[in-house]
């Protein structure tokens, strides 16, 4: 893993500069995220890469408690008949390392040590309340959760799989996050077996319709065992991978790479030309143009008036100085260097600089701004995840090596 924090930290870089430069110009939806990326990675990576953070997420009653009891192989999930049952978020952290300050930020109170399993150690796993919750606080922190853990895995009951707050709310916003989330058909023993087939397909064929391609899915019951130790070993082989964290952090970037990639902008060629029409203002204004006009605004004044007015008015501005001797040239100068009119330096570089920038910005727009194709599921042991080239501000934020 060495290099790819570093490669995350330039990526992250690259998209304050963004935000700096496209301050206004950058919609605040887009921005707002961006900045939640940036501060989300920041506290994240705080915490090391040592810890796994994982999550399971669903509707109420699919299972979510069941399945944490079953990985963790104690009881120590209440589950229940009546609905809602999990109330708060509840972590079992795998081995002896302290996971305390992690769990502080993620603002967990209900945690357990779970010794059970080697290959988990390194493994913080927690059960959330439901998402589709009548009760507004368990919705809220099943929206934080989402937003700050390092691997989602859904928890999906054949009644509400299809669910469409599910795919709206959650899915679909999350289509970059492919290699952050897995999903399992829970309470298969209440399918026939031999519907199981048809089953996977229609799910994986609303993930697709999600944006999510290739999704990790896992037909499980904890009646009957089934899928239980697929998921144990994809849970061993993500701890095992220590990069769980950047894996997400990466997964965010390009969520918010796809969202710079969105923006439009108006022609090159129009924005270009009045980009130049400001700077030359601006030059002018530099170089004292603005003065210069108002004398010969009024020399055209006193000559007009020498030519038309009245005679004694005539008579009388013969013994005015012309305004046009006030732009006179000052003594030659001594250096070289030195130029005939002042220049107003603050106001030439300002005039330079948001030329600069506005021709960067309306570059980098016109560069491409096609979306990233859906990020493919692969593992994420094999080293950073690839990313489609959208050719926009968003390619700032691509991994390296990307091939683009
Ligand atoms: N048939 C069957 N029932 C299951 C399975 N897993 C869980 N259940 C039952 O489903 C009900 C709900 O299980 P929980 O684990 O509490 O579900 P939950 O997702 O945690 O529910 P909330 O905490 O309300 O969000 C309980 O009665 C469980 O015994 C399964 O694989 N098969
Ligand atoms: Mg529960």
């Amino acid at each position: 893993m060495t290099g790819a924090p570093s490669r995350l930290a330039e990526r992250l870089e690259s998209l304050g500069r963004v935000l700096e430069i496209g301050a206004g110009i950058v919609p605040g939806g887009v921005a707002d995220m961006a900045t939640a990326a940036i501060d989300h990675a920041t506290d994240r990576l705080r915490h090391g890469t040592d810890f796994t953070v994982v999550a399971l997420a669903g509707a109420t009653g699919s299972g979510k408690s069941s399945v944490f009891n079953a990985i963790v192989g104690e009881d120590i999930a209440p589950v229940g008949l009546t609905r809602p049952t999990t109330a708060e978020a509840r972590a079992a952290v795998f081995g002896p390392k302290d996971a305390g300050p992690l769990l502080q930020w993620l603002g967990v109170r209900h945690r357990h040590g779970a010794n059970g399993r080697a290959a988990l150690d390194g493994l913080v796993l927690i059960d959330l309340p439901d998402h589709d919750s009548v009760e507004v606080s368990h919705r809220l922190q099943v929206d934080h959760f989402v937003a700050h853990v390092d691997l989602l895995i859904w928890v999906l009951d054949p009644q509400k799989y299809a669910d469409q707050v599910l795919h709206e709310r959650y899915l679909a916003r999350l289509a970059a996050h492919g290699d952050v989330m897995a999903f399992l058909l829970h309470q298969s023993d209440l399918v026939e077996d031999a519907g199981h087939d048809a089953w996977r397909k229609d799910a994986v064929r609303l993930l697709a319709a999600d944006g999510l391609a290739d999704p990790a899915v896992i037909i499980t019951s904890t009646v009957t065992g089934r899928g239980l130790e697929e998921l144990a070993t994809l849970l061993a082989d993500r701890v095992a991978a220590r990069n769980g964290a950047l894996a997400r952090i990466d997964a965010d970037l390009r969520t918010v790479a796809a969202g710079l990639g969105e923006l439009k902008t108006p022609p090159a060629e129009k924005d270009s030309r009045s980009d130049r029409r400001d700077l030359a203002a601006g030059l002018g204004e530099a170089a004292g143009a603005g003065a210069v006009s108002a004398t010969v605004a009024a020399a055209f004044r006193h000559d007009a008036a020498l030519a038309t007015g009245w005679p004694f008015t005539r008579w009388l501005r013969r013994f005015r100085k012309h305004p046009l001797s006030r732009l006179r040239p000052p003594p030659p100068a001594r250096s070289g260097s030195q130029t005939a009119i002042p220049i107003d330096e603050p106001r030439l570089q300002l005039a330079l600089k948001s030329y600069a920038d506005r021709r960067a910005l309306s570059l980098s727009w016109a560069i491409g701004s096609r979306p990233s194709p859906a990020p493919r599921r692969r593992d994420l042991a094999g080293g950073p995840p690839s990313v489609g080239c959208s050719g926009s501000w968003g390619s700032l934020l691509r991994p390296a090596g990307s091939g683009c």
